[in-house]
Formats: C-alpha cells, structure tokens, sequence
C-alpha cells in the first residue's frame, strides 16, 4: 500500500500516555483576593487576635514613621518604609511557630521585628555601620536582604534540609511584586515544589518595583498563578486585610507543616511612601492613585471592625497608640547615640578563610589606624 493509499485510515491521536501530571484546577487562585474584614467571616474570628493585630499593626506605623525620621536626622542611611504594608509585615511574623524561619527582604523590618528581634539591631544594616546586626540563629530571622530574591533560595534550602533533617520547620519567605521576575524566584520556587519543601512565599504585590509598574514588568494573569507552572497552589489574598492575611498564611504554613509542600501567596496591597526615603514617588504616580489607597488602609479596616463589633473601645485605641509612642520615643533614644565601633570588624564574618586582597586591605587598615592613633597621642 502507497502512503496515498493508508491515507484514509490514518487518525490524528495525541502522543501516548499523555495527561496532565497532576489536576491544575485545585492550584489556581481564586478570582478575587480573599477577604475578612468587612465581610461575614469576620464575626467567626478571635476577638484576641484582631486586638493583637492591630495593636502590632498602630506600632509597625509608628516605627516606619520613626525610621524615615531617622534618615533625615542622618542616623540611618537608608529606610524602606513598609507603610500601608503593615498587615502582610505582622501577619508573616505572628503565623510562625517559635522554630520556625522568616526569611525577608529590604523592606521587611517590621515582620523581624514583630518576630521578637530588637528594634534597634533590626536597623543596624541599614544605618550602614555594620553587617547585620542580630543573630539570625537566634530569632531564625535571615538578614534583611537587599539582593532581590536571592532569599528565596536559601529559605527552599533551609526547609529542604530540615525535612530531611526531619525537623519540625517551616520557613516563610518575603518577596516583592519586582523580587517576582527574578532568576532566583523561578529557581526557589521550582525546587520547593519539586521537593514538596515546607516554605510559603509571600509576594507583597504593592504596585510598583520602585518607579517601575507591575504592568511593565510581567503579563502573567497574577502573580499567585504563576504558582500554577510550579505546581504548588497559588492564593490571593487582600493585602490590607490583616485578619485575612494571617488566615491564608497560617493555612499554607499548616499545610507546609504537615508535608503537604510550598505553596504561594499573593498579597495585594500598596507602598503607600515613597521607595525609600531617598525616592520622590510623585515623579512616577499621581496623588489620586495614593488617595484611594488609602481609603483602604489596613489600620482603619481593622480599627473599624474591632469598634463595630465592640471588640476595642476609644480606651483600647488609646492605648495601642501609647505602646506605640513608648516604642519610638526608646527608638529615637538608643537610635541617637553614636553606637561604638570597630573599624576593623568590616572584615569580620565575611569569609571563614579571608581572600589575600582582604587580608591586604585588612592589614593596611589596621596600620594606618595605628598611625592615627599614634599621631594623636603624640599631640596629646
Ligand atoms: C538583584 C537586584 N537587582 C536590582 C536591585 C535594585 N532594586 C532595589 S529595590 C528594587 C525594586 C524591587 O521591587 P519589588 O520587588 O516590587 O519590592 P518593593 O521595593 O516594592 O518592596 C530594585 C530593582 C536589587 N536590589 N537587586
Ligand atoms: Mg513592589
């Protein structure tokens, strides 16, 4: 028989033992970002853990506002205030068990610190005098990471090794909307899946990676469907809504808990300051775009529920901003004097084994300290 001949019996089949590896349906977020407050979930909620949200949530204001104060006065380089953020900041710290591991970035010094570490050594990387200044074994909080995403990996590394370990940890890693486009991300969230590692990633999706808008940096649906392409579900939350944060991050840390692997965690929500203290934001948004945002602040949500219900009282209220304004008034004290230095410990903890140029460098430091030293004696 011709080629020609067979054609009438030839059937377009797909290619064999093709299917979906596993259901995607269960994977995909939901349409719209899950909410708490405002909505009947709320009543269903703990009285005592709204109160706990929000009292954290009036201190994480309080400490941006004192940081970005800070960099005008010069005690700090540089602050990324987290405000309007505050929400996914203290629900990412307070979803996590004691031996459990945060692993944030630049711009999450309010979830170290509501993870218990000192409010004054949570800033030392950024007043730029010395290497990270808390012990991340201490807290299992990793150092602050300017680099975007390179957190993602080691906190998939750190979990990885601690199920092999069979280790009771779960590590919670912080992202932003732009750390999302990364290398690195791709990477981290790849082999989580890939080895059903016990980590939830927190993108906090605030609109802009600096002036850079999220439209011009991805097409994908959102960023809790890229999820999807991994294999591991991908959820969205309403980023302002504290009650409803915390509930999608303890469920993915309980799921993440009992082996069931990472999964992925959109939160929307919007950097209400500008980049940092050295960026002017009205270069690249309109006042107008801020404003609604702020209508949707994740204080005045929560604040606004727990009076409603009868759950806090103007007493209450009165109260969280106190610790808040005690909290600060410490900040700005310790934050005020001049912290005493090594020069010499620029060279500490940087390799196990230093490189010859370090150890040139280090030297050469070290002489013309000695110098220094000297010529000012003899002046004495
Ligand atoms: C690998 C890398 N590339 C570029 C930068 C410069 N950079 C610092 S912050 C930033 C924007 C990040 O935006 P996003 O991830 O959305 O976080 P956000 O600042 O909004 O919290 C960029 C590009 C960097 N720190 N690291
Ligand atoms: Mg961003």
């Amino acid at each position: 028989m011709t080629v020609i001949e067979q054609r009438g019996a030839y059937r377009p089949t797909p290619p064999p033992a093709w299917q979906p590896r596993t259901d995607p349906a269960p994977l995909l977020p939901d349409p719209e970002p899950y909410r708490v407050l405002g909505t009947e979930a709320a009543a269903k909620t703990d009285p005592e853990l709204l109160r706990t949200l929000y009292a954290q949530l009036v201190r994480g204001r309080r400490y941006n506002a004192q940081a970005t104060a800070l960099t005008k006065q010069g005690r700090l380089a540089v602050y990324p205030s987290s405000t309007g953020q505050e929400a996914c900041e203290v629900a990412a710290a307070l979803v996590l068990k004691e031996q459990d591991w945060l692993f944030p970035s630049y711009r999450d010094t309010l979830a170290v610190v509501a993870r218990g570490v000192d409010p004054v050594e949570a800033l030392t990387l950024l007043r730029g005098d010395w290497h990270t200044g808390y012990d991340p074994y201490e807290h299992r909080v990793a150092p602050l990471c300017t680099p975007l995403a390179t957190q993602l990996p080691h906190a998939v590394g750190l979990a990885h090794a601690a199920r092999l370990k069979g280790d009771d940890v779960v590590a919670l890693a912080m992202v932003g909307d732009g750390g999302s486009s990364e290398g690195d991300f791709h990477e981290a969230l790849n082999f989580a899946a890939v080895w059903q590692a016990p980590v939830v990633f927190l993108v906090q999706n605030n609109g802009f990676a600096i002036s850079v808008p999220l439209a011009k940096q991805t097409a994908a649906p959102s960023l809790a469907h890229k999820a999807v392409g991994y294999g591991m579900p991908g959820r969205l939350v309403d980023g302002n809504d504290a009650a409803a944060v915390h509930e999608v991050l303890s469920d993915a840390v309980r799921h993440a808990r009992a082996g069931g692997g990472p999964t992925l965690v959109e939160a929307i929500t919007y950097r209400v300051d500008a980049h940092t203290n050295a960026d002017d934001a009205t270069r690249y948004r309109g006042d107008a775009e801020v404003e609604t945002w702020r209508q949707h602040d994740p204080i005045q949500l929560l604040e606004h529920e727990l009076t409603e219900r009868g759950w806090l009282d103007e007493a209450g209220i009165e109260a969280a901003r106190q610790d808040a304004e005690t909290m600060a008034a410490a900040l700005r004290e310790r934050m005020n004097q001049d912290p005493a230095l090594d020069p010499m410990d620029l060279f500490a903890h940087v390799y196990a084994e230093p490189t010859s140029q370090l150890r040139e460098q280090r030297d050469q430091l070290r002489a013309e300290l000695e110098a220094e030293a000297e010529s000012e004696g003899a002046h004495r």
